[in-house]
């Protein structure tokens, strides 16, 4: 079958005919590519056409997709039982391994996804200090928490109104959203509001608006003011733990928060979500604590096991300055063709993540990434596809590179994005 066709079959039985929005390609146009299956950098679409992936499964596959270590493990793990609902030692080494690599996790619970985790995390937070407000930032994701799913109010610093229907206003007003980046507003925020604040939560680096990365100090405030004032720090890593180095992007800043969420690599491409930090505030997690927080598949035989085969591997291998370094060199090229062409190209990069905004400025806030040409990307997307390039069908996430991603794969893709910026210039 074509794409066109599956994706009108698909929309007879699955809402916009995907099972997460922004699969939809609805941000960039077109038709989605129905996937059938991957190798290495490599995927596969219904039609046979081939794609170098830079989505990654939007982080997951850091080592490339069917990596035969992982594959033969899962296989492995198959024959002999899919899910016990049980506790397993397969879940016990996945623990010892992230407490290991993380350093301010000293106790973790697994879950099925990242909103599970950040879910968790929050309903902890409020449990552990007796408070309900928790403070997020514009441009974050943090997974579809209804409490989170919420944009800043009208007003200055205001809490948060429902983002999307089907979260009642009373929900979201347990939420206050600022300025990603905006210390000062944080400093307000807190010296007015921070006895009743249970936790900030943030993405240490903003993977979900394109990528943007903290000002010098923003973390460590954070740190600071939410020790001053009682609040816990939560530590949203689901796409940067294990993605920017192996113990995280904490790893990197020397930055200890009190609970950190981890999803994406965690589970080699399997459903795998997990929550941890202080055992303080782990004891309070039933069912020796007060605070619920169950799974049917929470720690599942098989995703864990793609999961400690993928930890185990980068654990091994520690590919990290090899794959900052691809990245460095193909957005660097990106750059370059970009200026030639004389079009206005910003790239935001840590480790092997990137985000690639057309714009005239510097993209360090919210509103930096709202002023870029959306409309752009989505030419460039389309020209990048049509070559062979598979970039995030969106503006608003970040481009991976893989451990399969061999230097002159990425130089054809940077020869594909020369090529695409000329044309992009002949048009604009
Ligand atoms: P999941 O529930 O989708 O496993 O994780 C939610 C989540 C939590 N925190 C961060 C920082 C995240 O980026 C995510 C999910 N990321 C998006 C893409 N940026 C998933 C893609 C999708 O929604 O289909």
């Amino acid at each position: 079958m074509k794409n066109a066709e599956l994706f009108e079959r698909a929309k007879k039985r699955i809402p916009s005919g995907v099972n997460s929005p922004v699969r939809a390609f609805r941000k960039v146009g077109g038709t989605p590519r129905f996937i059938r299956e991957a190798l290495g950098p490599y995927l596969v679409d219904c039609e046979g056409n081939r794609y170098i992936d830079l989505v990654l499964s939007w982080g997951p596959m850091i080592l490339g997709h069917c990596h035969p270590e992982v594959v033969d493990a899962v296989i492995r793990q198959a024959g002999k039982g899919m899910s016990f609902g049980a506790p397993t030692e397969l879940e016990v080494r996945m623990a010892e391994q992230i407490c290991e690599a993380v350093p301010s996790i000293e106790k973790v619970r697994l879950v099925s996804s990242g909103t599970e985790a950040t879910m968790s995390a929050i309903r902890l937070a409020r449990a552990f200090t007796s408070r309900d407000l928790v403070v997020k930032f514009e441009g974050c994701y943090h997974g579809h928490v209804d409490s989170l799913l919420v944009r800043a109010g009208s007003g200055a610093l205001t809490f948060g109104v429902p983002d999307t229907s089907g979260v009642p206003r009373e929900i979201a007003s347990t939420s206050a959203v600022l300025p990603y980046n905006d210390i000062e507003a944080l400093r307000a925020f807190m010296a007015e509001h921070g006895v009743r604040v249970a936790a900030v939560i943030v993405e240490p680096v903003a993977g979900n608006m394109g990528v943007v990365l903290p000002k010098a100090g923003f973390l460590e405030e954070l740190r600071r003011i939410t020790r001053d004032h009682g609040a816990l720090l939560i530590f949203d890593e689901v796409i940067t733990g294990f993605r920017c180095c192996y113990g995280g992007y904490q790893d990197m800043v020397g930055i200890r928060p009190d609970l950190t969420c981890l999803g994406k690599i965690i589970g080699g491409g399997m459903p795998v979500g997990a929550f941890g930090g202080r055992s303080d505030i782990m004891a309070l997690l039933a069912p020796e604590g007060p605070v619920y927080q169950a799974g049917t598949l929470a720690g599942n035989p098989m995703a864990v096991t793609a999961g400690l085969a993928t930890l185990g591997i980068l654990k091994r291998e520690n590919p990290y300055a090899g794959l900052a370094h691809s990245l460095e060199v193909l957005t660097a090229s990106v750059e370059e063709s970009a200026r030639s062409a004389g079009i206005a190209l910003s790239v935001n990069r840590v480790g092997s993540m990137a985000g690639i905004f057309f714009s005239e400025r510097p993209v360090e806030t919210f509103d930096d990434v709202m002023a870029c040409d959306a409309a752009a990307y989505a030419r460039f997307f389309h020209l990048m596809l049509d070559r062979g390039v598979y970039l995030a069908p969106s503006p608003y996430e970040a481009l991976f590179v893989s451990t399969a991603h061999t230097a002159d794969m990425l130089d054809a893709v940077a020869a594909s994005a020369r090529a695409c910026m000329a044309m992009l210039s002949e048009r604009v």
